[in-house]
């Protein structure tokens, strides 16, 4: 079975690079807002699992397409000549230093690959590029065109039209927003252009569905176990008689700190790899720079769990509690719930820096001082009871996944996770968590928990798919 390939070409900075990154899911595939950063002709082949399912080219831009249709129709007599005179064409001037962009484009399309033919829906549409329009349809390869509505769409009307002359198949396509379903739609599209390629596309089709559900699966898995670690890690050691242990109730906190930042940020690799991002480096300085605020109440709120979704939290962790264990809320979540009150209502009431981050410490993670039978104590911190943890936890894990699915391999930007962290979530979903967070945070029941957490989480990481 022959593996299809794709040869994108058009006028140079229209996006053929981002529609070959997001086609092929590679972020290494060089984009810039220069036009004439691609040189020469590259193949990116799209494989899963080792196997190539499609293998897309991209080109240079063309810049002498007139010049060349006029050789091409000073050396062809006939219709049926067509395909032969554009080979013959690259064939005589690939050492031709004016020709050099049209042959490495034209090259891939000569050797059997099919066309995507690239414009930017939001420059008006011009005669000037007939030309080129007009040599890709000699060449007699199935073809289709993309309307990238870089800017605006503006121009798509036009473009449609126009397009339309030379295509029988037109999409407007963004290059750096198109979704998944956008993208096999494309797949699908070419399956019907070349008889030869239905069956190797339907398969990636096929492929690329199945393995969009096993990263939503395997993304939920790692969100679910950070959350669960979260909630129930612990770090202990033993301090002998006589030595003080305020220095080493500091020391484990930063070293209970250290291993939840570590596993937050591991977290956060893996799914980015799950989802084939190697390259999002530039996200990496704005992940620093909130890694050490997991801790730090006060950016809790400014991560976006706002006064009312913390208190909101705090008080069905609260009622969830009362009403399983029938106990009170104790005097601890009632002192971090007041001075949470006073912490998210600002200026004055806001604690910040090293002493408030140690004031809190053993809010979010329990202190515990132990003597021990051979003398001297067992100091312990962790397992975290504050019930806002989790959440935040959550959701920073989820608008994290969330950005990184959503997100195509042409966007080069910052991930932009200063959003909201659950705003979305329902009063009724809400509770369930509060009640399974605090069933994991007792030792109830740790297998039905992490099932039921992991079920919720799964259907959140699905989102739209
Ligand atoms: N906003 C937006 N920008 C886009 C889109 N597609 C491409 N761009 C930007 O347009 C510029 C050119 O994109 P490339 O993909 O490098 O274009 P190209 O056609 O490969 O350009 P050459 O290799 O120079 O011919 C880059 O700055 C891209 O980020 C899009 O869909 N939306
Ligand atoms: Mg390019």
């Amino acid at each position: 079975m022959s593996i299809p390939g794709f040869a994108v070409v058009g006028r140079p900075n229209k996006g053929k690079s981002s529609i070959v990154a997001t086609l092929a899911r590679d972020d290494a595939v060089y984009i810039d807002s220069r036009a004439g950063t691609t040189v020469a002709a590259d193949a990116y082949p799209m494989r899963v699992d080792g196997e190539t399912l499609y293998v897309l080219v991209d080109t240079p831009g063309f810049q002498r397409a007139r010049a060349v249709l006029e050789w091409l129709q000073a050396h062809c007599s006939d219709a049926a000549g067509r395909p032969e005179a554009v080979r013959a064409f690259v064939e005589q001037h690939e050492d031709d230093e004016r020709y050099r962009d049209e042959c490495q484009a034209l090259r891939p399309i000569v050797d059997g690959a099919g066309i995507i033919y690239v414009v930017d829906g939001s420059c008006p549409y011009g005669a000037e590029y007939e030309a080129e329009m007009e040599i890709l349809r000699w060449t007699g390869r199935p073809s289709l065109a993309l309307i990238n509505p870089i800017d605006s769409d503006e121009f798509v009307d036009q473009w449609t039209a126009g397009l339309g002359q030379f295509f029988t198949t037109v999409r407007v396509f963004n290059a750096q927003r198109a979704e998944l379903t956008k993208q096999l739609e494309l797949l699908e599209l070419f399956g019907h252009l070349d008889p030869a390629w239905r069956a190797p596309l339907e398969r990636a089709v096929t492929i690329l569905r199945q393995d969009r559900l096993l990263q939503t699966q395997a993304a939920s898995n790692y969100i679910t176990d950070l959350i669960i670690e979260g909630i129930t890690y612990q770090v202990d050691q033993a301090v002998p008689e006589g030595i003080p242990t305020e220095p080493v109730q500091k020391l484990l906190f930063e070293r209970y700190k250290a291993h939840l930042v570590k596993r937050e940020r591991q977290c956060r690799q893996r799914v980015e790899e799950l989802y084939y991002y190697a390259n999002l480096k530039r996200s990496e300085q704005s992940l620093a720079l909130e890694e050490g605020d997991l801790f730090n109440m006060e950016q809790w709120y400014l991560w976006g769990l706002g006064k009312k979704a913390l208190l909101a939290v705090g008080a069905s962790a609260g009622a969830v509690v009362g009403a399983t264990t029938g106990m009170a809320v104790d005097a601890v979540s009632g002192g971090l719930l007041a001075g949470l009150g006073t912490l998210v209502t600002g200026g004055g009431g806001a604690i910040s820096g090293a002493v408030g981050a140690w004031l809190y410490a053993d809010r979010i993670a329990q202190m515990k001082v132990k003597g021990i039978p051979t003398g001297g104590h067992r100091i312990s911190c962790g397992p975290s009871r504050n019930v806002n943890f989790p959440f935040v936890l959550l959701g920073r894990a989820l608008t994290h996944q969330r950005q990184v699915s959503t997100r195509t391999h042409a966007d080069r930007g910052e991930l932009d996770l200063s959003q909201p962290l659950l705003d979305w979530l329902g009063e009724r979903e809400r509770r369930q968590l509060a009640r399974i967070f605090a069933d994991l945070r007792s030792g109830k029941k740790p297998a039905q928990g992490r099932a039921e957490l992991a079920a919720m989480v799964l259907e959140w990481c699905r989102g739209k798919d």
